[in-house]
């Protein structure tokens, strides 16, 4: 058995660099806390690009870098401004983000971009061929690296390849609309186990295969002439302990933060307002500016909640150098500023609009804090914000909206479930949280809890690794004939 080798865009690492020294400071990110498990001492590599570009990297410290990557068990790819331009604001970002969310009218089809994606796949497929050996077991992560598994089968037939997409895979009808279609096939086809967050994103992928390739499918296999491809769906989980247990230390410590202070004592001089709250990366397949005019439509249909509830909208930023993104800061910034301005009394500014990253502790305070987390995504691969929020329900009161199309409403079912563009059944479903019995929303949670806490992320990550080694088992002797 070799080594484990885990590749995705972004290492699990951040590099800090001050007065000429190199410090690499481990992310949070579910992603990376999710494959703890697999990414341990010396036994595995992960390689990814640093989040600095060549021109942004001193000559003189690539060693000190290399050596603090390596303390952490990761290995950089070099990329330049004008590869991350191409490849990540560009293909990635420009391309398949929006046509896998269905936003066809923001997905733009470039050549060049396309161009830059193969080369930067290929960078990233050299790499892990010049550090792997046939034995190893190879797991690739996401939209950017799609290419990837197909690359790197070329020059190494024998070694076991997974592949794991964390947005959605689209119908058919949007996925055919890309003129690199067979191509992007026939890259992720170089896998042996290809994983997406559900069912129905698997059935999109498989018919796509069927469609537009022409290949033998039969239940979730792919089958060609020297290999079969298993393809199957692992919703992924939270770190539910880390969530569960900050919550509880929050409830039981006396020191509060500033955001605490000021959450407690909205509450104190407002006594039975209800906080509603909304936590995304400022992307438009997470329906935020819809939320925001959905909020303002339960407003007018329901004009008692005025002064009686508040929304708060955590926007993390992001992609910021892409048009899109930046059109829709802009939007929000309006939105929220009009309504703000209509609506506001004395005692009452219906909207609490923060543009920022949040410390973790600041994250738990605000799912602690709010009674109501209401999340509607237009297009989500799964969104772990829905889970999180239900993790750090300690006393299992909360109540969870969720769009019907985000992944994790699939194993959802206890939340209120919603379709992001029906404002009058949004309007409705905002009564009926902020009226639920204390005891309905116990008896919700306590279901919802359970599950979070069963397949956690650890889990996740152990599944996909424990049918990987399977499946490479079963393609043994074909590869050996
Ligand atoms: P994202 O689109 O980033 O992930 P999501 O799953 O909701 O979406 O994860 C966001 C993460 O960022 C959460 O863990 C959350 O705690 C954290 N976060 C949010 N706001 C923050 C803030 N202000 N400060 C600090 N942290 C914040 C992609 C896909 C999703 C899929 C995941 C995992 O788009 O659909 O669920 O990958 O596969």
């Amino acid at each position: 058995m070799g080594k484990t080798i885990i590749i995705s865009n972004r290492l699990p690492v951040q590099l800090q660099i001050s007065n000429g020294t190199i410090d690499a400071i481990p992310s949070v990110g579910g992603l990376a806390t999710g494959m703890k498990s697999v990414h341990s001492g010396g036994e595995s590599l992960w390689v990814g690009w640093s989040g600095l570009t060549d021109e942004e990297t001193p000559a003189a410290l690539e060693n000190e870098i290399d050596v603090a990557l390596k303390k952490h068990g990761c290995a950089k790819i070099k990329l330049t401004e004008k590869e991350i331009e191409g490849f990540y604001f560009g293909f990635s970002n420009r391309t398949v983000w929006p046509l896998f969310h269905y936003f066809s009218e923001y997905t733009e089809f470039e050549l060049e971009f396309w161009n830059t994606y193969k080369a930067v796949n290929q960078k990233f497929a050299d790499a892990i061929i010049e550090k792997s050996h046939d034995n190893d077991t190879i797991w690739v992560h996401d939209y950017q690296l799609m290419l990837v598994p197909q690359m790197v089968r070329e020059k190494r037939p024998n070694t076991s390849i997974g592949f794991f997409l964390h947005i959605p895979f689209p119908s058919y009808e949007i996925f055919r609309t890309l003129p690199w279609r067979e191509e992007v096939l026939e890259g992720l086809l170089g896998s042996d186990l290809i994983g997406f967050h559900t069912y129905d994103y698997e059935r999109h992928f498989l018919s796509s295969v069927r469609r537009l390739l022409g290949l033998d499918v039969s239940f979730n296999d792919v089958y060609l002439e020297n290999r079969v491809i298993k393809v199957d769906s692992f919703p992924m989980g939270i770190d539910y302990k880390k969530f569960a247990s900050a919550a509880k230390k929050h409830d039981s410590n006396g020191k509060d933060s500033d955001l605490q202070i000021k959450l407690n004592s909205h509450k104190q001089s407002a006594p039975g307002t209800k906080l509603i709250l909304s936590i995304d990366r400022l992307d438009y397949s997470k329906g935020i500016a819809k939320r925001i005019n959905a909020f303002e439509y339960f407003l007018n249909k329901y004009p008692e909640y005025k002064e009686k509830v508040r929304l708060i909208i955590l926007a993390v930023p992001s992609r910021s150098n892409v048009p899109q993104y930046q059109l829709l800061k802009r939007e929000i910034d309006e939105l929220v500023g009009r309504i703000n301005g209509e609506l506001s009394t004395v005692n009452w500014t219906p909207i609490w609009y923060f543009y920022r990253s949040l410390p973790f502790e600041n994250l738990i305070d605000l799912y602690t804090s709010s009674d109501i987390a209401w999340l509607t995504p237009l297009r989500d691969g799964m969104n772990l914000v829905a889970k999180e929020y239900i993790a750090t329900r300690t006393d299992k009161t909360g109540v969870l909206i969720l769009s019907e199309m985000a992944g994790s409403a699939n194993e959802m079912n206890e939340a209120l479930l919603i379709n992001p563009n029906n404002f009058e059944e949004q309007a409705d479903t905002l009564k009926t949280a902020i009226t639920m019995p204390e005891e309905e929303q116990i008896s919700r949670n306590t279901f919802l809890q359970k599950r979070l806490e069963r397949y956690n992320v650890e889990v996740w990550a152990n599944e996909f690794m424990g049918a990987l080694n399977r499946k490479s088992e079963e393609n043994e002797p074909f590869i050996s004939q």
